[in-house]
């Protein structure tokens, strides 16, 4: 009897996904072009012609065959998340985990499991901005020796809806507006808005997806939550309901505002590109995977449901657990083939993780599948090669659209007895669904412990710093400054009245809305620090400062600073007007990596201006030096300068609101905000320090930046 497995079983390490896609790799190098079957091609820069002016003719196999894959060359784009970025790496976990779950891959701290990351955009075109204002996916495939499990995750912790029913309703309000195609990637408009005043549960995420977090300064610095409860399962068939969460090292940052529009424009591939640029310099990204664990017994001793999915649980009230980390260290080879392809469905889970009753989890359970097999063609999207396991595969599924495996011999039904009743269920080892207990009416109803849409809405503004607050108060205006109908503008007001009544206040001033006649407020008091990026990870690693100058730049200074920076794990790139190379006062040379043109400071997180007279000089000149330092300066980024180079900021918007180092100074460093100088100095290394510390706090946003322009 034939029992060849289909795919050959061998030790799974951090390469083994890399080597099962390599075998579909193909280079072309040094090879003779064909057609599809084939045939050598001799020419393919005119069609085959009745005469040099004749028609062409329909004979043409390799005309017609080169057209006819050009035209049937797209896919239908995901119908949310459509845009999006992909690398693979390795997960490992620190300890055993065999006391809450069985799941394989989290037991072995030795094992590094292959995973494929995609991180994408939820409401914009396949071609639209990375930094737009909105919901970043956290997609996650772990290749294990069980099976592939996905971690279908956002970087915000809660949902907009609590019933997937719902799903269709909001993606139809949200996306562009079906008359005229407009807005692009926004929620700035009326349908969205008429939606949000409608729906009171979508209160808390509106919250979130107003707040800094949904514009990001890098999918390395963000969060990845799994929503949804889930269940861990350990081998004595203990249950216990989780939440999953990425945590990434270089902590949770994010753009401002203005900065992410303008990048739209100048660089719309900028989250891309961070991550492209970052996993070939071997920056590579972590991130350490929590868990919080709720026992079964605990589970109505909450003052919210945890099935509801619009509600969080307080890492102060539940403790995330680290349990292990993931590294992102390759780029894919061919972005159609791996991150286009890529399957991911909440509902691939591995013995040991299982589900819950959150309703928005059972439906998300039909829709990734029942996506799929329109977006990839039919029922075999799992031989793809980015979606193949690297368990082996045995079924009596055949046939369909696409079909890559040639299933050998006369079986494709169970049971049988012309192969001893192969591919047999595994009574042992496969998969068994939780034995929960489910009793109840067919009802088309909502537990009335969802009810609740306004307490952790309040939580979390609570939670935010003065800033935070402040660009949330800004976001509503922009955002519902987007909405033509009055009426809806004025319910937002009064909707957010119920989370806190100085933020309708604030809204209400900024959109030509009444203030609301009753002050509002959930009554909730507590807060959430966890919550708040003022309480992150500040570090400096991996962090981008553009250094401006001319020739005539001052060579000792610069390249003290620049290598101190690298220390720190700092890149730096010389901007100036033309590209080429710059020459120093004593006559050494440094190349420009980008000119005014191409680059903004939009694109750093800190400027440094070095000394020289000659440089300086030249740059007090060029308009575009003065408004890469105000730009910096209005969004709250680190900026340093040295000696004469202090003399740039000196007659820039910025001085008005903060102090720098005085033409007498003697080596005195100023540091102000973020504002680092230091003049008549020879030893860039008491500067550096500081200007490093400024770095590391991201920004500094409680600077006065209101009266400069840019
Ligand atoms: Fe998704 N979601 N979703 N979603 N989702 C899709 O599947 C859906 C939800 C998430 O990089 C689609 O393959 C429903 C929550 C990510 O390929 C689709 C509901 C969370 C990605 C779909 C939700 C997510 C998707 C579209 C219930 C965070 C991108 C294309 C209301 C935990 C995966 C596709 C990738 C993609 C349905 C809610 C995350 C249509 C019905 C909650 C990261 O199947």
């Amino acid at each position: 009897m034939d029992k060849e497995k289909l795919q050959p079983e061998a030790p799974l390490d951090e390469h083994s996904k890399q080597e099962q896609l390599s075998t579909f790799c193909i280079g072309h190098d040094g090879e003779k072009l064909t057609t599809n079957q084939g045939v050598n091609v001799s020419h393919t820069d005119d069609s085959l012609k009745a005469g040099v002016r004749g028609p062409t003719l329909m004979e043409d196999f390799h005309f017609r065959e080169k057209m006819t894959h050009f035209d049937h060359e797209r896919i239908p784009e995901r119908v949310v998340h459509a845009r999006g970025s992909g690398a693979h790496g390795y997960f490992q976990v620190y300890e055993p985990m065999a006391d809450y779950t069985k799941a394989k891959f989290l037991q072995d701290p030795s094992v590094k499991t292959p995973v494929f990351v995609r991180f994408s955009t939820v409401v914009g075109s396949r071609g639209s901005a990375d930094t737009v204002r909105d919901v970043r996916g956290f997609a996650t495939k772990f290749y294990t020796e069980d099976g592939n499990y996905d971690l279908v995750a956002n970087n915000i912790p809660i949902f907009f809806i609590q019933d997937a029913i719902k799903f269709p309703d909001i993606v139809h309000a949200i996306k562009p507006e079906p008359h005229n195609e407009i807005p692009q990637a926004s929620a700035a408009h009326d349908t969205f808005w008429d939606f949000v005043v409608n729906t009171p549960e979508i209160a808390h995420m509106i919250m979130w997806l107003l707040s800094d977090r949904a514009v990001p300064r890098s999918f390395r610095m963000m969060e990845g939550f799994g929503v949804n409860t889930f269940r861990f399962v350990n081998e004595q068939g203990k249950a216990r309901f989780i939440k999953l969460h990425w945590k990434p090292l270089l902590g949770v940052h994010s753009l401002a505002w203005d900065e992410s529009q303008k990048l739209a424009g100048k660089d719309p591939d900028f989250h891309r590109r961070d991550l492209w640029d970052a996993i070939n310099k071997g920056d590579y990204p972590e991130y350490e995977l929590g868990v919080q664990m709720i026992e079964e017994e605990d589970e109505f001793n909450f003052d919210f449901d945890i099935l509801d999915p619009t509600k969080f649980w307080p890492e102060e009230i539940v403790p995330v657990k680290l349990i292990g980390k993931m590294t992102l260290n390759r780029n894919v080879e061919n972005f159609f083939a791996e991150t286009e392809q890529v399957a991911f469905h909440a509902g691939h889970v591995v013995p040991g993780i299982d589900f819950s009753n959150d309703p928005l989890l059972q439906g998300r359970l039909f829709s990734y599948l029942d996506t799929q097999l329109i977006r990839l063609g039919g029922p075999n999207f799992h031989e793809i090669p980015i979606n193949r396991p690297l368990a082996s595969v045995n079924n009596n599924q055949r046939d369909g659209y696409h079909r890559m495996t040639i299933d050998r011999g006369v079986v494709s039904y169970s049971p049988n007895s012309l192969r001893d009743n192969a591919p047999e269920p595994d009574t042992e080892n496969g998969y068994v669904h939780y034995t929960e207990k489910v009793d109840g009416q067919k009802v088309r109803q909502r537990s009335k412990r969802f009810n609740d849409h306004y307490s952790q809405a309040t939580l979390f503004w609570n939670s935010m710093s003065g800033a935070e607050k402040q660009h949330i108060i800004e976001a509503f205006h922009f955002e519902v400054g987007g909405v033509m109908d009055k009426q809806i503008r004025q319910r937002v007001v009064d909707m957010f009245n119920n989370v806190d009544g100085e933020l309708a206040v604030q809204i209400a001033a900024g959109i030509g809305a009444n203030a609301p006649a009753e002050p509002g407020g959930s009554g909730v008091t507590a807060s959430s620090p966890a919550v708040s990026q003022a309480n992150t990870i500040m570090e400096t690693r991996t962090r981008k400062v553009a250094v401006l100058m001319e020739n005539g730049f001052n060579y000792p200074e610069v390249t003290q600073v620049i290598s101190l920076l690298q220390n720190a794990g700092v890149h730096t790139e010389v901007i100036s007007k033309n590209l080429g190379m710059l020459t120093s006062v004593d006559g050494q040379q440094l190349e420009v990596n980008k000119n005014y043109v191409s680059a903004g400071s939009i694109m750093y997180d800190a400027v440094y201006i070095t000394g020289g007279r000659q440089s300086v000089d030249t740059l007090m000149t060029h308009g575009d030096a003065l408004h890469f330092i105000n730009e910096g300066f209005k969004h709250a980024k680190t900026i340093g300068a040295t000696n004469e180079g202090v003399d740039l900021l000196a007659i820039s918007d910025i001085q008005a609101t903060t102090f720098l180092a005085a033409p007498e100074s003697q080596a005195q460093l100023v540091s102000e905000m973020g504002v680092v100088t230091i003049r008549n100095a020879a030893d860039m290394g008491y500067f550096t320090e500081e200007f490093i510390k400024g770095i590391a706090m991201h920004r500094h946003w409680s600077r006065q930046k209101e009266p400069v322009p840019a």
